[in-house]
Formats: structure tokens, C-alpha cells, sequence
């Protein structure tokens, strides 16, 4: 089984999904750490609670962004990793840290890439009218959220949802297509080759999900 270490910043309910699948036999890694870079980052009980080792590496405490990455990346090697996984991690990672795990990083970032990179996608999919929106995993590289896409799932929105609603929406899919991400990856059925996604077995489609409740109305 491949070792994992999931990085969060807050909640981490995606880093929850992932837990409960690799709990239930549905996802063959073990999560071996959990990293926050926010001492107060909830998701760190919710890892304790499930009895994974947590760890902190504050930001505010490094006096540049190179030397908070190099904290890190020497507090995630020390689970000795096969994957690094961003599961609502907000800081930045330097070209250097990125470099260092290279094709054992991922992203989950709510949006359909490449559109609405970086912060507040909800707000900025309402704003700009969107009928259909979701979530992406991708390759992380040192361009912000445009690494290689590994999966993608859609959802509609809805008269009347404001960020919360649709952020929920989104959210629900997010919790589907990480694990999934994280399987393929695990089971050696996902790579990535010269910067572009391999799968090596076919998917059949799978890496576009449509939310079921898109078929509606
Ligand atoms: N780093 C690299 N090099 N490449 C990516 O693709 C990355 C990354 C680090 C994080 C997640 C990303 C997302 O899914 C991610 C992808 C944070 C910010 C941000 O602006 C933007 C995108 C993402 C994560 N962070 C602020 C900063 O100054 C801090 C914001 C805060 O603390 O609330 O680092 O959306
Ligand atoms: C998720 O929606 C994730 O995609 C997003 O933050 C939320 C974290 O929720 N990530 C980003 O915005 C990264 N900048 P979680 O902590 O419950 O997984």
C-alpha cells in the first residue's frame, strides 16, 4: 500500500473523505500524517480522532515562503511519502517544493480548471452567471492551479444558491472524485509522463463525473 500525507488548513473534510475510504477498504493507501499549517485548522482533531499523527507547521512563524516550504517539506519526508495530497491547503508552494514532489502531488481545487484559479471560485462562478460548475484534481506545478487535470465533476447551478448553497454542491463531488483520484493514483493506474496525465488502463470516461442532479429539470 502507498503511503500518503494530506495537507489542510482548515476543516478538512476532504481529507475526511479520504480517511473514510481508506478505512473502508475502498481506497488501498495508508494515510500515514496529516500537516496543517494553522495550529488551529479543525481537521487536525478530526485526524487525531481517527488516530493518525498530526502535524503543525505554522507559517507565521518563517520569515520567508522559502523557508516555511523548507520547514515542510522536511516535516512531510519524515512520513516518508509515496503521495502528498492538498485537501483545502491554502498557502502557495514555491517552485522548489513542488520540484522536490513532482508527479506524487495533488490538488483539489473547486473549480472546473482552467477557469477561476486562486480564491473565492463560488463567488466568482455566481458573479459571472455560470450555469454549470464543480471541482477539479489536478497535478500540482509551480504555475497556481494549472497542473494536469486528473478528474473533473460537474454540477448545475441553481436559481437562487448563493455561495454556501453552491460551495455544499460542489463539495459533495469533491468528496467523490478525491478518493477516486487517489485510488487510480495508488493502484499505479495514474502517472504522470513528461508533465501530461497517464492512465494506464482506461477509464472509461470516468474521469468526467456529472453530478446526477445536473439530469434534472
Ligand atoms: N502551489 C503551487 N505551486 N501550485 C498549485 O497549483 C497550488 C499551490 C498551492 C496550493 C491550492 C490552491 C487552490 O486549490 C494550491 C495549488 C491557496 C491560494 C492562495 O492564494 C491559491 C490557490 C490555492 C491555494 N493563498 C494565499 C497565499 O498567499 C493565502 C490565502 C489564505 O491563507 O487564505 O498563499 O485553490
Ligand atoms: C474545498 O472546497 C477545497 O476544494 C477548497 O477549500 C475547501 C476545503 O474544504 N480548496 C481551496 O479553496 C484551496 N485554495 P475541506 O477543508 O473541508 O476539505
Amino acid at each position: 500500500m502507498i503511503r500518503v500525507v494530506i495537507l489542510i488548513s482548515g476543516r478538512g473534510s476532504n481529507m475526511a473523505s479520504l480517511l473514510a475510504a481508506a478505512d473502508s477498504g475502498a481506497l488501498p493507501a495508508h494515510i500515514v500524517g496529516v500537516l496543517a499549517n494553522r495550529p488551529d485548522a479543525s481537521g487536525l482533531n478530526t485526524a487525531s480522532a481517527c488516530g493518525v499523527p498530526t502535524a503543525v507547521v505554522d507559517h507565521r512563524q518563517f520569515a520567508s515562503r522559502e523557508e516555511f516550504d523548507t520547514a515542510m517539506a522536511a516535516a512531510i519526508d519524515h512520513f516518508a511519502p509515496d503521495l502528498v495530497v492538498l485537501a483545502g491547503f491554502m498557502r502557495i508552494l514555491g517552485e522548489a517544493f513542488v520540484r522536490h514532489y513532482q508527479g506524487r502531488l495533488l490538488n483539489i481545487h473547486p473549480s472546473l480548471l482552467p477557469s477561476f484559479p486562486g480564491l473565492h471560485t463560488h463567488r466568482r462562478a455566481l458573479a459571472e452567471g455560470l450555469r454549470i460548475h464543480g471541482c477539479t484534481v489536478h497535478f500540482v506545478t509551480p504555475d497556481l492551479d494549472h497542473g494536469p487535470i486528473v478528474v473533473q465533476a460537474a454540477v448545475p447551478v441553481l436559481d437562487g444558491d448563493d455561495e454556501a448553497t453552491l460551495a455544499a454542491r460542489v463539495l459533495a463531488q469533491e468528496h467523490r472524485v478525491y478518493p477516486l483520484a487517489v485510488r487510480w493514483f495508488a493502484e499505479a493506474r495514474l502517472r504522470l509522463a513528461d508533465g501530461r496525465v497517464v492512465f494506464d488502463s482506461p477509464q472509461d470516461g470516468a474521469a468526467a463525473l456529472i453530478a446526477p442532479q445536473a439530469a434534472g429539470g
